[in-house]
């Protein structure tokens, strides 16, 4: 008997089937960002990193031009099983000639992508960027004062919508389209709300633009805090999730937004219970929003828990969110993204009835089988998952040769 079939022996003897978990997971399209290839740098504008995040580290083979990028990712998705997306930001539009800026940038700045994602049958989902740019002023941009300032982001976000449906239309499958802001003050704030009311008003007007709802989902992505914006941020959770749900648009949860304790999994079964669809940015928060690596986890296993055993598959969008330039980048995409996966795989090598023994009130026995189920065969389950899809398990030598022959050329 193979591994594999000893290990699934032992799964039948749970209820569970390891053949429906495996076919399960082939279908779960996980949305890829860009940005972890080039530390946010995008290609629209010589700006630094701005809006309070922050990449820290200098490793050698950072990505510097489109195609650069574009090779990083196909050998990024080549050691990645299973379906994927490419999730692009607006500053990675690739200008030929004058930079129309960003309120003006049309479909044709992304035809490259549009062209990349067509030749590997992918589809694209979409950020405007209200960062890194001379327009965020006093770091605001859609809740800002200056009604300059405000018009200018609003004209962005219309041109992304417009773009995302250029991408849904053209790749054949629907685009994300994520709204984030970094707006908020360092110090105590003597008006909370007026800018709350101007980001509310900015969405809306955002939101005017005709488009096709079955094609383009407008996500909403809440913060607590960003470094230099500690006292105060307008897109906070209360006011996302709210002007979502108000709305009709999709709440966007980033694990990594929230206070230390607070933890999404306990969040998503709410969220699931008002809305149709929900949408995930999947991070590892070191003591603050650090956007670590992703790793098989506790939480990143618990919140594919609750995706799985809520029956929520097919309405939640993940896409992953991070960004570590202190070890090789695509070591950095491919261990996160693959953590993402063996936590889906690990949640549907569960079984699905575990919540009897808690609704009898036999919390001993649950205890029990959970501890249990962590040392049952997951990883020759996993191994099964990766020789289908022709993904090698190990996968530091094949990096290591890329990072010779191709990264450390770039310095
Ligand atoms: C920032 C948010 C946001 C960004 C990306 C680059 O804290 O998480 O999603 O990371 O848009
Ligand atoms: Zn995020």
């Amino acid at each position: 008997m193979s591994r594999y079939e000893e290990a699934k022996a032992i799964y039948a003897k749970y209820g569970v089937n390891a053949d429906d978990a495996v076919r399960k997971l082939k279908d779960v399209t996980i949305s890829v960002h860009c940005w972890q290839g080039d530390d946010v740098t995008g290609f629209d504008s010589r700006e630094a990193l701005s809006g309070g995040i922050q990449t820290t580290g200098n490793y050698p083979g950072k990505a510097r031009t489109p195609e650069e990028l574009m090779a990083d990712i196909d050998k990024t998705f080549s050691l990645i099983p299973g379906k994927k997306k490419l999730n692009l930001h607006a500053s990675y539009a690739i200008i030929d000639g004058d930079n129309p800026g960003r309120d003006r940038i049309e479909p044709k700045h992304f035809e490259k992508w549009v062209q990349f994602a067509k030749e590997r049958n992918i589809g694209i989902d979409f950020n405007p960027t209200f960062f890194s740019h001379p327009m965020v002023k006093d770091n605001l941009t859609l809740s800002s004062p200056d009604e300059s300032v405000r018009k200018y982001w609003i004209e962005h976000g219309k041109a992304c919508i417009r773009i995302s449906e250029y991408f849904a239309r053209e790749t054949g499958y629907p685009c994300v389209m994520n709204i984030w802001i970094p707006d908020g003050y360092k110090d105590i704030p003597a008006d909370r709300l007026g800018p709350r009311k101007r980001f509310r008003d900015s969405l809306d007007e955002i939101l005017s633009v005709d488009y096709d709802k079955s094609k383009v989902y407008v996500t909403l992505e809440s913060k607590v805090f960003g470094i230099g914006l500690e006292s105060y941020t307008v897109g906070s959770a209360e006011f996302c999730l709210s002007y979502s749900i108000s709305k009709g648009i999709t709440p966007l949860m980033d694990n990594g937004h929230y206070h230390p304790t607070e933890l999404v999994s306990d969040k998503i079964s709410s969220l699931l219970l008002f809305n149709d669809k929900i949408a995930l940015h999947v991070t590892r928060p070191v003591r603050w929003d650090s956007d670590h690596v992703i790793l098989f986890d506790d939480e990143t296993r618990e919140i594919a828990k609750e995706i799985v055993r809520n029956d929520a598959l097919d309405r939640v969008f993940i896409a992953t969110d991070y960004f570590d330039a202190s070890i090789n980048r695509i070591s950095a995409w491919v261990t996160g993204v693959r953590s993402v996966q063996k936590a889906l795989l690990f949640a549907l090598l569960q079984p699905s009835d575990l919540g009897k023994l808690q609704d009898g009130a036999d919390f001993t026995s649950l205890m029990v089988m959970q501890e249990e189920l962590k040392t049952a065969p997951f990883g020759d389950i996993w191994q099964e998952y990766l020789s289908e899809q022709n993904v090698p398990e190990s996968y530091i030598d094949e990096i290591k040769k890329y990072e010779n022959e191709v990264m450390v050329k770039r310095a």
